[in-house]
């Protein structure tokens, strides 16, 4: 997107910058806090609270082009998640992460800095799977980043027909060493593993989540999840509204190393906590009617 695409004034603390490969960027830096948004796919690529090192996780060696998915950050997955409830949808994760969102508003109240931004129907049209999910649609995203970040997704019906979406707000946690993570808040919970060969039962995931190798579990449960990141001697604290779902990732070292865009080791630097709503949880929403779906992420010290 040109900066032409910019109708907003934006506050002192937000400059429009242009990325990579001619990829719109808006940079904001405040004493509460930094962070980054790409205008494609509304991709926050970064965020963190003063005093803080970097919380989101974006590869070296991602994609930086237009109509081509981010590694790393917040990718918003919408309609579907995956490759959608009967595994026959591309791109992977829907289209709204590959389209131009047009910035709605832009304000700093005391270092706080948050950010509209909205899509329709008519704004993915021509996009890569716009073809296999065509409702009427209007969604609504407003990233807070300060002390805290704090996302929500509002999707609206602005159709005469019921339709049925999946979602996700796909993070990439910035971490020391996989090796040395656990996930506390899901124990108790049943999850799918949908890593390769997995059993289609349901598990039932016993104490804290570790990593020993390709790791991609979708979690029947919502409950806030920590990262508990012993390298970087810090929690991260994800809650969650509107969600009935949490999927936690990690590719490991196989999965990466066939990903063009995952640097060398960088596998060991990330882990995927998200906030969705997919396969059986997904939403069918009537007409006129909105679902949101929130996320708040917080570091802390107490691991
Ligand atoms: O959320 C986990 C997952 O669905 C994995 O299966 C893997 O595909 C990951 O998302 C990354 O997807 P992407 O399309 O961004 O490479």
């Amino acid at each position: 997107m040109t900066e032409k695409s910019i109708i907003v004034d934006l506050p002192d603390s937000v400059e429009l910058v242009d990325g990579p490969s001619g990829l719109s960027l808006l940079r904001l830096s405040t004493p509460v806090a930094t962070g980054e948004l790409y205008l494609q796919g509304a991709h926050i690529s970064a965020w963190a609270p003063a005093g803080e090192a970097e919380v989101i996780w974006m590869s070296k060696a991602s994609m930086l082009a237009p109509a081509q998915p981010l590694r790393g950050g917040v990718p918003i997955c919408f309609p579907w998640f995956g490759p959608g409830r009967d595994s026959s949808m591309s791109p992977v994760h829907g289209y709204a992460r590959l389209a131009d969102w047009p910035l709605a508003s832009a304000e700093d109240v005391d270092g706080t800095v948050t950010l509209v931004l909205r899509l329709t129907d008519a704004d993915v049209a021509g996009l890569p799977g716009a073809e296999k999910w065509q409702h009427p649609f209007e969604l609504t995203y407003r990233v807070s980043f300060g002390l805290e970040l704090a996302v929500a997704l509002t999707v609206r019906n602005t159709g005469t027909e019921e339709f049925v979406f999946e979602e996700a707000l796909h993070t990439y946690i910035a971490i020391g060493d996989i090796h040395r993570v656990r996930i506390e808040g899901l124990g108790g919970s049943q999850y799918l593993d949908r890593a390769p060969d997995a059993p289609t039962e349901r598990v039932t995931q016993i104490g804290s989540v570790t990593f020993t190798g390709e790791t991609d579990r979708l979690y029947y449960s919502a409950s806030p999840a920590s990262v508990i990141d012993i390298a970087g001697g810090r929690r991260i604290t994800v809650a969650s509204d509107g969600s009935a779902n949490t999927v936690v990732w990690n590719p490991w070292i196989t999965k990466a190393a066939a990903m063009a865009d995952y640097g060398a080791e960088e596998w060991r630097e990330m882990v995927c906590l998200e906030a969705a709503n997919a396969l059986e949880s997904a939403v069918t929403l009537n007409p006129g009617a909105e679902h949101t779906m929130s996320a708040q992420y917080a570091v802390d010290h107490s691991i």
